[in-house]
């Protein structure tokens, strides 16, 4: 299974037999209903061969059209694209046969026809249920379980801290992969679209990223996590102080200009920006954690002292210059203490103003982050 996961491409014999049940269980579900609504004639002798030509191009469907690769690996977008592609084929097929020449009896027309459309609805329902199923049986859920992205040099080490860490990988999504199927006998995601079905299907609860500092979490990666509210943390830390590129004049009197790239500096993408002014000296504010939200803070005038606290211990930062930039990661309570009156707060963070996303009662965060780690 699990190499079945990591290669993505084989088809499962279990789901062939389950679309070939679903055929022939649509067709007697469409022919009991028109039989009892028409009243027509109806000779199963007649019928049987449109069932078996229609289990035939169930087979060739799935064989020549590929309509099952990555059948484990698809989200339900894909899915019912899929099962969609493998019905209208197959109708395609059937229909040449049926309405061109002169084979089958009328009423095997309407409920060829008809059959095809309980078809689709059938495999869709049946394609998540079993692989709800199999995931059931060969993985083990839990709240550690975790996507690891990193790059190649970095993987190892990532993997030992984050194993350390009580973290469970469950697959690794390399940004400079060289083509690896596995690393310390974790498949390694061939694509990102591998990597966000892992957390499609519930395989991995959070993404961790480590040793990413001039790299960026890919955008369909970011939306996909936002989508499943799965939450992005770094392996080794909370949060970190970076420095902020700055160009000083030098004349001082042109003073400094400092600038931050998205996509080159911070690994998030960037969705909001927003900045704290005409503050008084001793402000208090924040008591809050975000769940998702990742942020990057600077204070380009004065100086503002950032508490942090990850549940366990507490840690201040001071950001008193505009060359310093503070990544904070979710899931960190913080106040803010403004130690100069007109001291600015800059903050670029990776989702738009939601205040769903905060916690804003302390023993809500604690149990919030208990629950993310058990
Ligand atoms: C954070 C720290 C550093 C909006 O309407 N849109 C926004 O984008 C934001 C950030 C806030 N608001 C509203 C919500 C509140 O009614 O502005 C008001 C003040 O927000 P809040 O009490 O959250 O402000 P702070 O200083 O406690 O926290 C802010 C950010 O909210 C927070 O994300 O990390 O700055």
């Amino acid at each position: 299974m699990k190499n079945e996961i990591r290669h993505g491409g084989l088809k499962f014999i279990s789901f062939v037999i389950i679309d070939l049940i679903c055929i022939v269980l649509s067709n007697v579900i469409v022919t009991h209903i028109y039989l009892n609504i028409s009243h027509a004639k109806y000779s199963l002798e007649g019928h049987l061969p449109v069932i078996y030509l229609m289990v035939a191009v169930d087979l060739i469907v799935t064989g020549f059209f590929n309509t099952l690769a990555r059948v484990l690996r698809r989200r339900k977008r894909k899915e019912i694209l899929q099962s969609l592609k493998h019905v209208a084929i197959s109708f395609v097929i059937l229909a040449m046969v049926l309405f061109t020449t002169k084979s089958g009896a009328e009423y095997s027309r309407v409920i060829v026809s008809l059959a095809y459309v309980c078809d689709f609805f059938l495999i869709l329902g049946c394609r998540y249920l079993w692989k709800k199923v199999l995931m059931k049986i060969y993985w083990t859920k839990n709240n550690n379980s975790a996507l690891l992205m990193t790059t190649d040099s970095f993987a190892e080490e990532a993997l030992e801290a984050l194993k350390k860490s009580g973290g469970d990988v469950k697959s690794i999504f390399l940004l400079d992969s060289k083509g690896q199927k596995a690393i310390g006998g974790v498949p390694v995601a061939e694509n990102i679209e591998d990597a966000i079905a892992v957390l499609g299907w519930d395989l991995a609860k959070n993404v961790y990223i480590y040793g990413l500092d001039h790299q960026m979490i890919p955008d369909a990666l970011a939306d996909a996590c936002r989508e499943m509210k799965v939450r992005i943390d770094l392996v080794d830390f909370k949060y970190k102080i970076i420095d902020v590129k700055t160009v000083k004049n030098d004349d001082s009197r042109y003073g400094s200009l400092s600038f931050i790239e998205g996509k080159r500096d911070i690994p998030f993408p960037i969705r909001r920006v927003y900045w704290i002014t005409e503050t008084e000296a001793d402000l208090h504010r924040g008591f809050h954690a975000h769940k998702l939200n990742c942020q990057l803070l600077f204070c380009p005038h004065g100086s503002i002292d950032i508490i942090l606290d990850d549940g366990e211990k507490k840690d201040t930062v001071r950001l008193d210059e505009p060359g310093k930039g503070l990544l904070l990661m979710p899931g960190l309570w913080r106040e803010m203490i403004w130690n100069e009156s007109g001291s600015v707060l800059c903050v670029l963070a990776s989702e738009y103003y939601d205040p769903d996303e905060y916690i804003r009662n302390y023993d809500g965060f604690i149990a919030y982050n208990k629950g993310s780690k058990e």
